[in-house]
């Protein structure tokens, strides 16, 4: 079959956070891309999508041009450039957030507070955009790496940057004062696709939800005794009501399976032991279309 009409360019980045990610998403997808050392545009031989690997940074404007046709990155990338895209899909990994942060004494009283201040950034759009909302005029610094060091040596008297764990502002002696916008990795996407390609995306992001549905979920079986099956089923949630229950050699046993998702796991395990539930196994789901 031709499949030109059809072959996606995907940009992705070359090395970094969204690099692991979206490596393993593809291959959770079926999509086998076998990169030889730093090539730079690779083609899939079982999907029709070539990989184009770059800086994240040049991702949002490769895509708007049409040089790529979908791009996967930061939303933080995406909301900063303002480029023409559709953002089309979340795929909830390389999560972060970005936020203000002061010197850890500050007394910080709200956006008033950075009136006149010196604020050091990466990210000057989303920052002006984020003042202009609260009118308050502040000096954004523009800076280029190590953001989170400038108040330490008197470059400015906040900071607007990229947090994860939060570990790296008390490093500093900052706070975060603000959580100004959520950030996940998102599949991105030129305006102008033609109907074959439009096709080709359709496909791509069927199985991409399906190996992020999977990542979310759980397979669980656990023994238990028959006269506790409608216990244990009452402890499920309301979307695990259908287990199947499968008769073991002791007649007076049998075993449940069901999928779950992780943190609903924990949230009810102890209740299945408290019932009689044994062998509790929890496996990963490789992938899961609904
Ligand atoms: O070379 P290239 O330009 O492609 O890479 P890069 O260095 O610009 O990006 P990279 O790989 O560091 O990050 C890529 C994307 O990952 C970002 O655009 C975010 O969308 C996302 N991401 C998720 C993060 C973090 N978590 C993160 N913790 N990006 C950066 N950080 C840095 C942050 O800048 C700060 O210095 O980690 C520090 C804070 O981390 P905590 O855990 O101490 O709070
Ligand atoms: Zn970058």
């Amino acid at each position: 079959m031709d499949t030109t009409g059809q072959l996606l360019r995907i940009a992705i980045q070359s090395k970094g956070r969204l690099y692991e990610d979206t490596t393993s998403l593809f291959k959770e997808s079926g999509i086998k891309i076998n990169r030889s050392e730093r090539a730079l545009l690779v083609r899939s031989n079982n999907f029709p999508v070539e990989v184009l690997y770059l800086r994240d940074d040049d991702i949002p404007e490769t895509v708007a041009s049409g040089v790529a046709d979908l791009g996967v990155v930061g939303l933080n990338e995406v909301l900063e450039r303002e480029e023409d895209v559709d953002t089309l899909l979340h795929l909830g990994v390389s999560k972060c957030h970005l936020a203000i942060a002061v010197p850890k004494h500050a007394d910080y009283s709200g956006p008033q507070w950075l009136e006149n201040k010196r604020i050091a950034t990466s990210y000057p759009n989303i920052l002006n955009r984020y003042l202009s909302r609260h009118n308050v005029k502040a000096q954004v610094h523009v800076i280029t790496g190590s953001v989170e060091i400038t108040p330490l040596i008197g470059l400015g008297d906040a900071i607007f940057d990229i947090v994860s764990s939060g570990s790296t502002l008390v490093t500093n002696n900052l706070k975060e004062v603000e959580n100004v916008v959520d950030s996940d990795a998102v599949i991105i996407a030129n305006r102008s696709l033609s109907p074959e390609k439009k096709e080709t995306v359709k496909e791509l992001l069927f199985r991409f939800q399906a190996a992020i549905d999977a990542q979310k979920k759980k397979y669980v079986m656990m023994n238990a005794p028959k006269d506790k099956i409608k216990a244990i089923l009452d402890i499920l949630p309301e979307c695990a009501k259908s287990p199947t229950i499968i008769p073991l050699a002791d007649d007076q046993w049998c075993s449940i399976h069901t999928v779950l998702e992780e943190k609903q796991f924990w949230d009810i395990v102890s209740d299945l032991k408290k019932e009689g539930a044994q062998g509790i196994l929890v496996m990963n789901i490789e992938k899961m279309v609904l």
